[in-house]
């Protein structure tokens, strides 16, 4: 089906998703989807979306990265998602763990870490939430000590996607000493974390993967624990105290990624609801024909149209180097509301043929999208987000 482009150079994206698809995404969405523990994340994925230059795309040419813009990476992001929402594993690694590392590195930072992750050798994480620490995230209790040219870490993190496997962590602490200024997200400080080495973890860190997830099954979340851990100082990501700004500035350009996750889910239901109702039959017509399934899919249809042009509205901005964190929060809030809208249309349009997996991938779908509406920020704090810009 057409999809509207903002820039003609979105074609050409999703032409080259729809043969990644054929060959690395769809012969495999069953059974990542049913993957049993242990080894759940999908290594193969990764490292074909790796191989093809996927993970590379927004990352800067001069450590490895193809530099494409916030348009066409928003674009990659909407078609792999509508094959599969697994493929949400390569915006964490890019644009929610990579990112801060090219945006508020040293050079030396930049030169040693991102090459790494641009090739998929290395697995960064995006380390921010704490059990007591998710929509309000200034409430850090993950503690660093400054000790000689080190700091000693201990502390606690939850729901990390790729936290059970990630070889590197972007790690959010409160500083011990984070000076006299009492705000506390000024007392939060951001630290780059090695937390294996040789493939295995360094003394001190723990990991274990989540069970039981909703959807999204082989993009693993993990839980990870640190006790006594030493990093070097020479880590630090940015300033001290300088943390919390570092992963806001991060979380709009990844709400952007999550509106594209939804926007790629809204699609694929609204694809799958226009072909059923045209080959499924009842009372002797095709289902197209009745006017209660022509206003489902003009409703999706619109849905769909107004979640894209949301989302390329942040992206537009995003390339133009102008302030986006309200259109990413409206546009992530809206695509990833308009995925549910759709997903629930077009149970409804399916039937039992929607709600049993084995006949369509309408319950999958419905699984992969209830996510979007809770990470990278709730559906409730987008709005808080957004109503506090307009409130001023
Ligand atoms: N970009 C850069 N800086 C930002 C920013 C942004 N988008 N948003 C806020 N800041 C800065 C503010 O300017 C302020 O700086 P100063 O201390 O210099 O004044 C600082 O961050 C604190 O801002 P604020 O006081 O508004 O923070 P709050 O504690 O009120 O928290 C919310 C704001 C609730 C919006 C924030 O905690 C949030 O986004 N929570 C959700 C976190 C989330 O998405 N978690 C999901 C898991 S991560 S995958």
């Amino acid at each position: 089906m057409f999809r509207y482009n903002v820039d003609d150079r979105q074609q050409a994206i999703r032409d080259r998703v729809a043969a990644f698809a054929q060959k690395h995404i769809i012969p495999f969405s069953k059974e990542l989807d049913h993957r049993d523990d242990p080894d759940r994340f999908a290594w193969d994925l990764f490292k074909a979306l790796a191989k093809e230059g996927f993970v590379a795309q927004r990352m800067p040419k001069e450590y490895g990265g193809c530099n494409v813009s916030s348009v066409e990476y928003t674009t990659l992001i909407e078609e792999l998602c509508y094959y599969d929402a697994v493929a949400c594993l390569l915006d964490a690694v890019t644009e929610l763990a990579t990112y801060p590392i090219y945006t508020f590195g040293t050079d030396a930072q930049k030169k040693k870490y991102v090459p790494k992750c641009a090739s998929g050798e290395s697995i960064p994480a995006f380390v921010l939430t704490e059990p007591g620490a998710g929509s309000d995230a200034v409430n850090q209790k993950t503690v660093a000590v400054p000790d000689g040219d080190h700091y000693i870490i201990n502390g606690e993190k939850i729901f990390i996607m790729h936290g059970d496997v990630a070889d590197l962590f972007v790690l959010f602490v409160k500083m011990a000493d984070g000076g006299d200024d009492d705000k506390a997200s000024r007392k939060i400080s951001a630290i780059i974390v090695e937390a294996r080495k040789d493939g295995k973890l360094i003394p001190g860190i723990k990991v274990a993967t989540l069970k039981k997830k909703m959807g999204m099954r082989a993009a693993t979340t993990g839980r990870i624990w640190l006790e006594n851990v030493r990093v070097p100082k020479e880590n630090l990501l940015g300033e001290v105290g300088k943390g919390f700004k570092i992963a806001m500035n991060t979380l709009d350009g990844a709400r952007i990624g999550v509106a594209a996750q939804g926007l790629g889910i809204a699609q694929r239901a609204l694809q799958e609801s226009i072909d059923y109702a045209k080959k499924r039959v009842c009372f002797g017509a095709p289902i197209a024909k009745l006017q209660a399934i022509q206003w489902m899919i003009a409703d999706m249809a619109t849905q769909v149209e107004a979640a894209r042009m949301l989302t390329y509205k942040a992206a537009q901005l995003q390339d133009k180097g102008e302030k986006f964190t309200i259109e990413a929060s409206q546009a992530k809030l809206f695509a990833s509301e308009a995925a549910k809208f759709c997903v629930d249309r077009a149970m409804q349009i399916h039937g039992g043929y929607g709600y049993i997996g084995e006949f369509s991938p309408i319950e999958k779908l419905y699984r992969d999208q209830r996510i979007m509406e809770i990470y990278e920020g709730t559906s409730e704090i987008q709005r808080l987000v957004i109503s506090s810009s307009y409130l001023r």
